[in-house]
This record gives C-alpha cells, sequence and structure tokens, in this order.
C-alpha cells in the first residue's frame, strides 16, 4: 500500500470513535428464552468494566451507551455512576430513557391514549435529561415501542400530534450542548403500525421538536429492499444525521454482528460520509453507536470483532479516490466509477490498522491479546462466586 494511503488510514482513526452499549455485556435473550454465559456482567459496575476492556484493547471506545432503568439505580447520584465508569476507563455516553417496559407502557409511550401516562414517559425523559447534564453526557437517544397491533386500535393522527406534543416538551428541557437523537424503526414490538416507522417520520418529528433534536440512523432498522447509504447521504445533506447505531441484519432487527452479512453495506454508508467530508472539508458530527446485543458470542469478544470490522470499513471506504470519482462521474463513467468503490473495497487495510495500533501502543490484533490477558476467565470465576454470594439464578425460562 503507498505511504500516503497508510497516511490517510491512520488519519481517519484516530478521529473514528465508537460507543459501546452497556446492554451488550449483561446475560440477554429473545423472547423464547434466555441464555447465560458465565462470564456475563450481574451489575453495571461489571458492564463498564467490560467496555473498559474493549476500549483498552482497541483504542477508539472511550464511551458507554446506557440505560436508565437498567444502569441507574432509582434514587441513586447519577454522578457516582459517571464515577464508576470513570474507575474502569470509559465514561458514560449516551443516555437512553426507558419508556417501554413498565406496565403503564403496555398501550404505548409519547403515543399513549392517555395523558397522564404520556405526561409520566415525558417526566421520564425529562429526568434522564437532567441525568445526562450531571454526568456531561452530550446525548439522549430516543427508541420507542410505541405503536399499534391492529387495524384500528389508534388514532394515526392524533398519535402523531402526541408524539410532536412531547417531543417538543422534552426537547425544551435540553442543556446548550445536548442532542435529542430520534429513532425509527419500521416495526416490533408493533406490527401493525409503529408511531416512529422511517427516515422521513424520525427527520419531521425532530425538525419540530427543535434544532437540537436529530435523527439516529440504526442500521438494522430498515426492510431489506432499502437503500441505507441514501437515507445516510440525505439526512447528512441536511445536516439532520445524529448517529449511526452499527449492527447488521439477515431478516429485520436481528441485531447480527457489523458486517456480517453485507460488508458492502457498510462500506457504502461509512463512503456516504466520507464523500461528505471531502465536498465540505470537515467530518460530519455523527455518534458511532454499537448497537448490538449477543446471547451466544462471548460479549466482550463480539464487542472487540465489531469494533475492529468498522474500523476496517471505515479505513477501505476512505481510501476510495474522491478526486477521480468526481471526474468519472462528470463524464458518466459509470464502470470507472464504480470500479473505484470496488477497488477501495478490495484493498486489505489490516497492515495499515495494525501499524496504527502500534503508534498508539496497542496490540496489533486486538481480539487475540484480549482472548490472551485471561479477562475472560478471570471473570467467569470471580462473578460466578459472586453470583453465588448474592443467591442469583443465571437463565430460565420466560414461561
Ligand atoms: C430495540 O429495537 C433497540 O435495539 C433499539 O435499536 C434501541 O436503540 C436499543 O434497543 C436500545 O434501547
Ligand atoms: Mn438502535
Amino acid at each position: 500500500m503507498k505511504r500516503s494511503a497508510i497516511t490517510k488510514i491512520h488519519n481517519v482513526l484516530s478521529d473514528f470513535r465508537i460507543e459501546t452499549p452497556s446492554w451488550g455485556f449483561a446475560d440477554t435473550g429473545t423472547r423464547f428464552g434466555k441464555f447465560s454465559q458465565a462470564g456475563s456482567a450481574i451489575d453495571t459496575g461489571d458492564k463498564f468494566a467490560d467496555a473498559g476492556q474493549v476500549n483498552a484493547f482497541t483504542g477508539c471506545c472511550p464511551t458507554v451507551a446506557v440505560h436508565i432503568l437498567w444502569d441507574f439505580q432509582e434514587g441513586e447520584d447519577p454522578k457516582a455512576v459517571g464515577r464508576l465508569a470513570r474507575k474502569n476507563g470509559v465514561s458514560v455516553g449516551s443516555i437512553n430513557p426507558n419508556i417501554f417496559q413498565d406496565q403503564h407502557y403496555k398501550y404505548g409511550s409519547f403515543g399513549n391514549p392517555d395523558a397522564k401516562v404520556r405526561q409520566t414517559a415525558v417526566d421520564h425523559v425529562v429526568d434522564s435529561i437532567g441525568i445526562g447534564k450531571a454526568v456531561k453526557s452530550r446525548y439522549v437517544s430516543m427508541w420507542f415501542a410505541d405503536g399499534t397491533n391492529y387495524p384500528g386500535q389508534g388514532n394515526i393522527r392524533d398519535r402523531k400530534r402526541w408524539f410532536e406534543e412531547c417531543l417538543k416538551l422534552s426537547h425544551r428541557k435540553l442543556a446548550k450542548d445536548q442532542i435529542l437523537l430520534v429513532e425509527y424503526k419500521p416495526f416490533e414490538p408493533a406490527f401493525y403500525q409503529t408511531d416512529i416507522a422511517d427516515w422521513g417520520m424520525a427527520y419531521l418529528y425532530s425538525k419540530k421538536a427543535g434544532p437540537k433534536a436529530k435523527v439516529l440512523v440504526d442500521i438494522g432498522h430498515h426492510y431489506l429492499a432499502q437503500n441505507v447509504e441514501q437515507i445516510v447521504a440525505f439526512l447528512l445533506d441536511e445536516g439532520m444525521l445524529g448517529g449511526l447505531h452499527l449492527n447488521d441484519r439477515r431478516y429485520a432487527d436481528d441485531d447480527l454482528t457489523l458486517g456480517s452479512i453485507d460488508p458492502y453495506q457498510i462500506f457504502r454508508i461509512f463512503h456516504e460520509i466520507h464523500t461528505y467530508a471531502y465536498d465540505t472539508g470537515s467530518y460530519p458530527d455523527i455518534a458511532y453507536m454499537v448497537d448490538q446485543s449477543h446471547n451466544l458470542k462471548p460479549k466482550i469478544e463480539a464487542m472487540i470483532q465489531t469494533v475492529v470490522t468498522a474500523q476496517e470499513l471505515y479505513a477501505k471506504a476512505a481510501l476510495v479516490d474522491r478526486r477521480q470519482l468526481r471526474s468519472l462521474q462528470k463524464k458518466c463513467d459509470i464502470v470507472g466509477a464504480e470500479n473505484l468503490l470496488k477497488d477501495a473495497y478490495a484493498t486489505d487495510v489490516r497492515d495499515a490498522l495494525a501499524s496504527w495500533r502500534k503508534k498508539k501502543k496497542l496490540a496489533e490484533d486486538p481480539l487475540a491479546a484480549f482472548k490472551k490477558s485471561g479477562y475472560t476467565e478471570r471473570a467467569a470465576e470471580e462473578r460466578t462466586a459472586r453470583r453465588k454470594k448474592l443467591g442469583i439464578v443465571q437463565g430460565g425460562s420466560y414461561a
């Protein structure tokens, strides 16, 4: 590889940060059952410790997304959670309010026909914004389970207006430097109609909520045929892309490992981001976050594998010769233009990544180094003993 290509890769990697999710380190499952791992995190401290490992070995994951009800104890000083994170070599990243799991949200949160429930949901989001301020987190990340399961169940336009109103009320409470991310999802858990079903709806709600609201694109939250990179390009051009949830999917929102199904799609998404930077002279302000929770793979290894894949695809996409691409596009040399993308995609960037890591005093192969460290075995032993002491029984069915 040419020296200039290696330098380019080193430069873009140095500014590429990826947040890991706290919910990716604890035992999870499907609605059919929960499968346990001896070394999975028991509490928030464990989650930060595991995320700290991912950061220590990759050098690019300094923040951890947290879920209010899962990571903060009732009445706990949020600053104590911030300190716990720092003790483990990370800091608190995006704040995810939870307005979907409590019984009162059976018929929705911001879209609930009962005004009192809508108010409860807004109050929770406002509390979450306050927690974000206390821990100096920049993002409040909103994902809604709202929708209906049957035609006729709800008035779609009423629900839209309730969403607009509640998002506006939430937005009003943001500090100057806080950003409200609005995520969309076409279906699940609602299977007839979801209140924020696609990027157009998320865009509109964000615009109406106020200037600090931006769209969060979760790669898994699209129908199979959808052109995700086009959505990314559109939102970039409108200054409305706030965040990207990294994962992959084969069917729907399966939380598969980034790039495990369609790595070229991830490359094309990153290509749009690098192209934006080339055209405008600066990289967009995007929160990159892994949103995967693995039931079968060892969780920390899965996270490192994901982060390394993201870096590789981001580096490959940086290599597209954009000056040449512009000129080929102008001449309508379609084959030549497409081949520029394919050449970059086919480039083996692993040595360039390894030399970047070496410069940063990181292991050249983070996954192998992590496995060799013995952390998984130590965590399994210590956490098994702690579970026993606390009387925690792992696994179980949902029957
Ligand atoms: C549920 O679909 C989900 O995976 C969303 O993508 C959220 O971002 C995440 O959970 C955390 O609430
Ligand atoms: Mn998501």
